[in-house]
């Protein structure tokens, strides 16, 4: 199968979660960043599929693939973690690009502290999976397959 915008998704992951699986396990779980990979793979593939998965620590290179990920994917699943609750820009770059996006966290950010309950991902998003862990990555993939097939 080709690359082409049409059956390629981005996954973004942003900032720390790269330390996966090392420590805060009782809140992250054990799965590993590059485990996630593997997983969100296997279904994007499952699902017709080819998977861009990245991670960065740094915003503005999260604002860089949102925008990339407008010109060169069929849609987009963002982990923005720790940004997902302070950043303008990487609402605007939802925000500006036409392909669909889909928010996803591991934990339940409803279930944590006050700091987390507010995204500025999500009204941005054509949904929201947080709370299912591993399995999140998994049905966002799911989510943004049958959203793409509606459109299509
Ligand atoms: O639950 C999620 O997926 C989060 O996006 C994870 C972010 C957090 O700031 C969000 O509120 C919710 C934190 C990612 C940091 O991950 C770590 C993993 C292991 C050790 C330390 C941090």
């Amino acid at each position: 199968m080709s690359d082409n915008k049409n059956n390629l998704i981005y996954i973004l992951n942003g900032p720390n979660l790269n330390l996966l699986g090392t420590r805060e396990v009782d809140i992250y779980g054990e799965t590993t960043l590059a485990d996630l990979q593997e997983i969100s793979s296997a279904k994007a593939s499952e699902c017709g599929y080819a998977c861009d998965f990245r991670q960065t620590n740094t915003e503005g290179e999260l604002v860089d693939w949102i925008q990339e990920g407008g010109r060169s994917a069929a849609g987009i699943i963002i982990n923005a973690a720790a940004y997902t609750h302070t950043s303008v820009a990487i609402h605007d770059a939802i925000a500006a690009i036409d392909v669909p996006v889909i928010e996803v966290h591991l934990s339940n950010i409803f279930a944590r502290e006050d700091y987390r309950h507010h995204s500025f991902v999500s009204d941005v998003s054509a949904g929201v999976i947080c709370g299912f862990g591993a399995n999140g990555y998994k049905l966002a993939v799911t989510a943004l397959a049958d959203l793409l097939q509606q459109g299509s």
